[in-house]
This record gives structure tokens, sequence and C-alpha cells, in this order.
């Protein structure tokens, strides 16, 4: 879905650590550990995660493609260790080991685990679940925080959002003037990222309730983007619509089950005349009466906010665990139980920007092409529309 970068990640969650790598940036663009740490930190954020955070504090190294705090134009590598990986040695050793690890052997409803051992003829479903873990998510904030920088380097800037953990919505709007930065600083405020403080305690309750009930609860967050100028993406082919690859992108993250851009699925129940956003003009530019296209019109981005909501299925690994089947035996059992989060819906909106941050800067790339920043911000002067 990307055609200008490229990006990969490794890593098993009890691992020694997450490689990544990104590929495509141009030249010149100043990035720190220290700028990708405040995006991992805030990923590890949120009321309602599990144990694994108080042991991790994740660090992006960057081991190459970065000189004197700019990049060079080659593939950036990042290495993000696992603190954990201490008390995983053995069973995550590398090379063989004497002792006798014990094997996870009761699939999860929800998870990858039985699909992947049928798929893979696996006796041992950790061999399945220590990559779909979402500890692998970590690496695609890392990568992202690059693309994030040089978006907000030509005035780009990705944020978002709670609206809804379970059954507690915020249902109000954005405050205006607010931009997507300022929205993410007081969203990253709240133990679960939402605007509305009354909302915020009943999300909080909601939370704890399900956790003291051994289960786990998912959600909604709204992710947008300011500053983008016209037509990034085309209406030509379909796999060259803005849309086609955001949501390609959303939906490969874990446990998003949903995506809305713009109106969404509220737009079906009205009228043409209600949903469409009139146009005017006021002397300069082209403005908008209203923006219920998210931002996008066919295929392309119309110089509006780009405006997303991603729902997020309650993650599958339960305390109180659902009925499953030993995969030897056959017999009747509960499923499996790890350590778990009871809900990760904070820290998946901080994922959704990220992917939504490589989009936008591939697409960006596309459009307006460069080896290095000067020359992309050279290109943006001359053609970008707004
Ligand atoms: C996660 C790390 C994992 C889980 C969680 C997300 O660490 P551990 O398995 O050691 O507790 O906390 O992943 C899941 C709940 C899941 O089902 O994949 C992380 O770094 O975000």
């Amino acid at each position: 879905m990307l055609t200008r970068l490229k990006f990969l990640t490794a890593g098993e969650s009890h691992g020694q650590g997450l490689l990544g790598i990104l590929d495509g940036m141009p030249a010149g663009l100043e990035i720190s550990e220290e700028y990708i740490s405040v995006h991992l930190a805030r990923r590890q954020m949120g009321h309602g995660r599990g144990g694994r955070m108080k042991i991790e504090k994740d660090f992006g190294e960057i081991w190459c493609g970065v000189r004197h705090g700019k990049t060079l134009g080659a593939p950036v590598g990042i290495l993000v260790r696992n603190k954990d990986w201490e008390n995983w040695t053995k069973k995550m050793s590398v090379s063989p080991v004497d002792d006798e690890i014990r094997t996870v052997t009761l699939p999860r409803p929800g998870h990858a685990d039985l699909a992947g051992v049928q798929k893979y003829g696996f006796d041992d479903i950790r061999n399945v679940l220590e990559r779909s873990s979402a500890r692998e998510t970590t690496m695609r904030v890392a990568l992202g925080s690059i693309c994030r920088k040089l978006l907000e380097d030509v005035g780009i800037e990705v944020g978002s959002r709670v609206i809804e953990i379970h059954d507690v919505k915020d249902e109000n709007p954005i405050p205006d003037g607010v931009s997507p930065n300022q929205l993410s600083e007081i969203a990253d405020a709240s133990p679960v990222r939402c605007l509305d403080k009354d909302r915020e305690v009943a999300m909080m309750q909601t939370i704890d309730d399900a956790k003291k009930a051994g289960d786990s609860v998912g959600g909604i967050f709204e992710v947008i983007a300011t500053g983008l100028p016209y037509g990034l993406g085309a209406h030509t082919q379909w796999d060259r619509k803005l849309h086609t690859r955001i949501s390609a992108m959303m939906m490969s993250v874990n446990a998003f089950k949903g995506i809305e851009i713009g109106g969404g699925f509220g737009g079906a129940e009205k009228f043409g005349s209600e949903v469409h956003d009139e146009i005017g003009h006021d002397g300069e530019k082209f403005f908008r009466y209203s923006n219920n296209a998210g931002g996008i019109e066919g295929g392309m981005s119309n110089a509006q906010p780009i405006v997303l909501r991603m729902a997020m299925k309650p993650i599958p690994t339960l305390i109180k665990p659902l009925r499953s089947v030993d995969i030897h035996s056959k017999e009747a059992k509960d499923a499996h139980k790890e350590r778990t989060d009871s809900c990760a819906v904070p820290a998946a909106s901080i994922i959704a920007e990220s992917m939504l941050c490589f989009v936008l800067a591939d697409a960006l790339l596309e459009k307006f092409g460069g080896d290095s920043m000067d020359q992309l911000r050279a290109h943006m002067r001359a053609t970008a529309k707004y």
C-alpha cells in the first residue's frame, strides 16, 4: 500500500527485542531518539494496561540511516530492546535448550492461536503468539514517528483522542480551533485519552469493572490530520485512492475491526444534501461549509482535515478464560491465560496515528518527490495547493 516508503518489523514479544527498517525517507530530515521516545512513551500509557508496561520503558535506538541528527536518504534501522527478555532467556532462546519448556496448548478464542498452529503445524502455540502479540506495534510507532517528523516539518499534524470505551461514549465534538497536536496534548493528560472529565471517570470505572470480572473491553477512537494540500492519493486507480491505503494500513493493526472515514456509517441514513460538503470561495481560496467527507473526496485529500474513527475489539486474552480445546488431547478446557491488558484502546489510538503518518508521508513523497527535505519543500512551495 506504500509506494515511496517501505517498512518491515521483526521481533517476538519476549525475544531479545524488536527490529525495524524504514526505507525511502528523503535525506536531511532532523530526527532523534528522544523524539521517537516521546511517541513510544505515549503508546505505553493508558488506564487498563497490564504488568508488561511496568517492566518496559521502550526506547528506539537508531542503528543506521542517520548521521549527525539527520537522515541520509538510506534505510533507517531501529532497535528496541525488550527489558522482559531477561525473564525469558530459556523459553525464548534462539538456540536449542536442554530444559523442558512448558508448551501452550489451549488456544484463546479471538487470537491468532488456533489458526496459527493449524497453518504451520506447530505443537506449541507460543510459536504463534509471540509474534501475533501487540508488542509488535512498538516498532510501528518507532518507525511511524520518523514519518510524523517529516509531516510536522511541512506543516502537517496528526493527533487523536478516545471517544468510546465499551459502552461509555464521549459525544462532544473536538472544540473549535484545537489543532491535532493540541488535541493529543489534552488527550495524553487523560488516563483514557478522553477529553470529557465525567466520561473519563466512567470509562475508567468500566475498565476497572471489566478487570475485576477477569474480562476486557474495546472502544473507538478518532484520528485527525490537518495541514494537507489537495491531491494526495488519486482517483485514477483503486490502489491509488488515499482511503484505500489508509484503510488497509489501519486494518493491519491487531484488534482493529472497523474504520469510518468522515461521517462514515452515519451517512448511510442521511440524504445526499445533508452529507456532501458545500463549496464556497473567500476570494483567495475554496472553503467548505462542513467536512462530512473527512478530508477525502474521490480518493484524494481535499485540503480539509482528515477525520477517521477506528473500532478496536476487546483484547482476546482473558483472565477469566473462554471455553477452548487442548490442541493435542482435544479435551475441552479453558483457554490459555497470559498476562494481559484489560483495555488497550488509549494505546491503540497512538498506533493508529502512526499508521496514518506512514500513509500521509508516503503520499506526500509520491506527489511531490525529492531526494532531500530541501527538495521536497521546494517542490511543495512550487506546486502544493491548499
Ligand atoms: C504489549 C505487550 C504484551 C501484552 C499486550 C501488548 O506483553 P506481555 O504479553 O508480556 O504482557 O501486554 O499484548 C496483548 C495483550 C496481546 O494479546 O497481544 C505491548 O507492548 O503493547
